[in-house]
């Protein structure tokens, strides 16, 4: 492969909703290019960056693929993303390494919840972009339509600078602004051939139109243009590309393109485009100035290779068999067979320069968010920041004896993808996962299997309860045994009282005149504290009470620190069930942020889970809701919240404290314990 230097580089992501046609446009554009060679179809499972045996089975992209096109002598990094909210996280390790991003759009659907999420990560990016409204071809496609949608969902910044001749079945051609000229598709055309003819006259009053705004849009955007616009002289191509390049950067101007990835058409009008008008590497401040810096956005283990680490520079040069320095793990790496990616092919190269995206294998210690630089330099890039998880469950292996291997699996996949995240509660006894959504699991769970060869299944998680007092109560324990040698006494009274929420365990020594030795005390606390681990009512621990010690007795040769502790256990088993015990549940801070016209349904939903209310705030078209949630009634509520709200809603979930539960659920969970700890009955 030729070398690349910053200035001849396009880093550009690709983002939308699934099924917009990201996956096809990518394989299109490569081979257009000429730089893949063969241009795949989901349906046959080849395209160029959905490699995946997850992804051919499923025909959609999961996780972000990376491949180039090499055009005008600039490589095109092409970073194609999944469209699913569940793998949000791959886009933004592909944003996170991105100059610029082609906002894909169905010509069919228009703009989508997928393209409105991803618009939002662009702009917090602050990537100039290209809209491409792709599927032109498809039955009921329409332009105009999808035109009007953008304006109105996403910006009013948009400009089309290509407009279909036909849409949908009538698709034949595509205007373009820039060149005033049009492109007829050879009828029954497969790779993209075309005629350059003139503008068909039936077209002449729309391609002046819009002709017309665009002029007029990059003009307002250049003194000098504007000028010479309003002088009535016409601008050149060659005025128009950088101004509006500069215009695109500046977030002014987002042009609007259109076509086939299917069909090839449009894709070598795009390739031109993403290399005249997004930024090369070398026009972009380094997010720091040091000798070297590259920040790993991605790890795939792959079998029979092992981890793959996918990396882009931001400054400096790395040779094949270079040393770089991981600052985060302090350790340097040497990346040998230094790669670029062409979807799961990998071309070895013998250098990658300043801006350019490469792969190496092998690492020993390299994970997304992990940046290169020089030992004598040490750099970290601030870390990419991924959503928050929304869903969580219990998985449990189906055979017996693997837990091991859950766990060892389960770390591999959290390298792999920094929105999933696990952890084994002991108290509960359960391994818990957090992610994005059921989908999202399910693909985990998936992979779970194929690669590391553990079959598992999501569990409902249990919940901690626990249990406190809201009497005052008090009472004896007392443990004699005479049974021949030495005997054993302890005896004690204690008092329990309620404390207020949070505030944990008290113990309290108001042993007067001896009647307990000091040195037995801490024995009774020892007691108390254990019997407190199972509560009275369905022994779950016991939290927020004092307990006080207050009187007792004690024999010279048979008393013990074991007899003491074993009072004290019987005291609190005799005193709590007194003291008017209550369940806790735990409680989760909720934000749910939904579309607003969909406020009804989620609130509707949210009263059966005994939310409680606490604020609802308008941001743009959604309102904010702010709730209170007792665990216990969040199990699948993102896959609940996501079918409300056909997919826009999203929300996070962070503990608030514990509460009371409700007697008749406190009932429930009573009596299913009862019914766990004597399954015989
Ligand atoms: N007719 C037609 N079908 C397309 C086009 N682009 C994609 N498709 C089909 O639409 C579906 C989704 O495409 P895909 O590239 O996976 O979309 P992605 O989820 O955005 O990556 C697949 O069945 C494609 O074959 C197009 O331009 N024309
Ligand atoms: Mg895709």
């Amino acid at each position: 492969m030729k070398l690349y230097g910053p200035e001849s580089i396009r880093n550009v992501a690709f983002v939308g909703h699934g099924a917009s046609g990201k996956t096809t446009l990518v394989d299109a554009l490569a081979f257009v290019a000429g730089s893949s060679r063969r241009h795949g179809s989901i349906k046959e499972g080849s395209t160029l960056t959905d490699t995946s045996p997850d992804e051919i089975e499923r025909k959609h992209s999961i996780s972000l693929g990376t491949g180039f096109a090499e055009w005008m002598n600039v490589k095109l990094n092409l970073l194609d993303t999944p469209g699913y909210l569940d793998f949000f996280g791959e886009v933004v390790c592909g944003l996170s390494v991105a100059d610029a991003a082609v906002v894909v759009l169905s010509g069919v659907s228009g703009v989508e919840v997928g393209t409105e999420r991803c618009w939002e990560a662009c702009d917090h990016y602050h990537l100039p972009r290209i809209l491409f409204v792709s599927g032109m071809d498809k039955e009921h496609a329409n332009f105009e339509r999808v035109f009007a949608d953008i304006r109105d969902r996403l910006t009013p910044k948009v400009l089309p600078v290509e407009i279909p001749v036909g849409d949908g079945l009538q698709f034949r051609g595509i205007i373009n602004l820039f060149t005033q000229t049009c492109q007829l598709f050879k009828p029954g055309s497969k790779a993209g051939e075309f005629e350059e003819t003139p503008v068909p006259p039936e077209y002449q009053e729309a391609f002046s139109r819009y002709a017309e705004q665009l002029t007029e849009a990059v003009a307002a955007s250049d003194d000098t243009l504007l000028e010479k616009y309003l002088g009535g002289e016409p601008l050149s191509r060659e005025e128009v590309v950088p101004a509006m390049k500069k215009a695109m950067l500046a977030g002014e101007i987002v042009p609007l393109f259109c076509g086939s990835g299917e069909l090839q058409h449009g894709v070598r009008a795009l390739l031109t485009e993403l290399v005249e008008l997004f930024p090369s590497p070398a026009e972009l401040k380094p997010p720091v100035e040091a000798p070297l810096v590259g920040r790993v956005f991605k790890t795939i283990s792959e079998p029979h290779v092992g981890d793959v680490s996918l990396f882009r520079i931001f400054s400096g040069t790395i040779k094949n068999g270079d040393e770089v320095w991981n600052a985060e793990h302090s350790i340097a790496e040497k990346l040998n067979h230094l790669s670029v990616q062409q979807g799961k092919e990998r071309q070895e190269v013998a250098e990658l320069r300043a801006g350019d995206i490469g792969s190496v294998a092998k690492l020993k210690d390299a994970h997304a968010n992990d940046t290169f630089s020089r030992r004598d330099h040490p750099v970290r890039l601030p870390p990419m920041k991924f959503p928050d998880t929304e869903a969580t469950s219990a998985v449990v292996v189906k055979q017996r004896g693997e837990e091991d291997k859950l766990a060892a699996g389960l770390h591999k996949l959290h390298e792999e993808d920094p929105t999933f995240h696990f952890e084994y509660n002991s108290e509960l006894g359960q391994t818990l996962i957090r992610g994005m959504g059921e989908r999202h699991f399910e693909i985990l769970l998936g992979r779970l299997a194929r690669k590391y060869g553990v079959h598992a299944e999501l569990s409902r998680p249990k919940v901690a309860y626990r249990e406190t007092f809201k009497g005052l109560a008090e009472g004896q324990g007392k443990h004699k045994k005479q049974s021949g040698g030495r005997g054993q006494y302890g005896d004690c009274h204690i008092r329990i009282a309620p404390l207020a929420r949070g505030s944990g365990y008290e113990f309290v020594d108001n042993i007067v005149g001896g009647v307990i030795p000091n040195k037995f005390i801490p024995a009774v606390d020892k007691g108390v504290q254990e019997a407190a681990r199972r509560g009275p009512i369905a022994g779950y621990p016991c939290v927020d009470f004092r307990c006080e010690c207050f009187f007792g007795s004690y024999h010279d040769v048979d008393s013990s620190e074991q007899a003491f502790k074993m009072a004290g256990i019987l005291a609190f088993r005799a005193v709590s069930a007194k003291a008017r015990p209550v369940l806790l549940e735990p409680i989760m801070a909720v934000d749910v942020r939904v579309p607003s016209d969909r406020m009804g349904d989620v609130l509707a939903d949210l009263s059966p889970r005994r939310a409680q209310i606490l604020t609802t705030d308008t941001e743009g078209r959604h309102t904010v809701v702010r709730t209170l949630i007792p665990q216990a009634e969040l199990y699948r509520y993102s896959a609940a919240l996501h079918s409300i709200t056909h997919g826009r809603g999203s929300h996070t979930e962070k503990f608030h404290g514990y509460a009371e539960v409700p007697g008749d659920v406190a009932a429930k969970v009573a009596a299913e314990h009862k019914k766990e700890t004597s399954p015989e009955e």
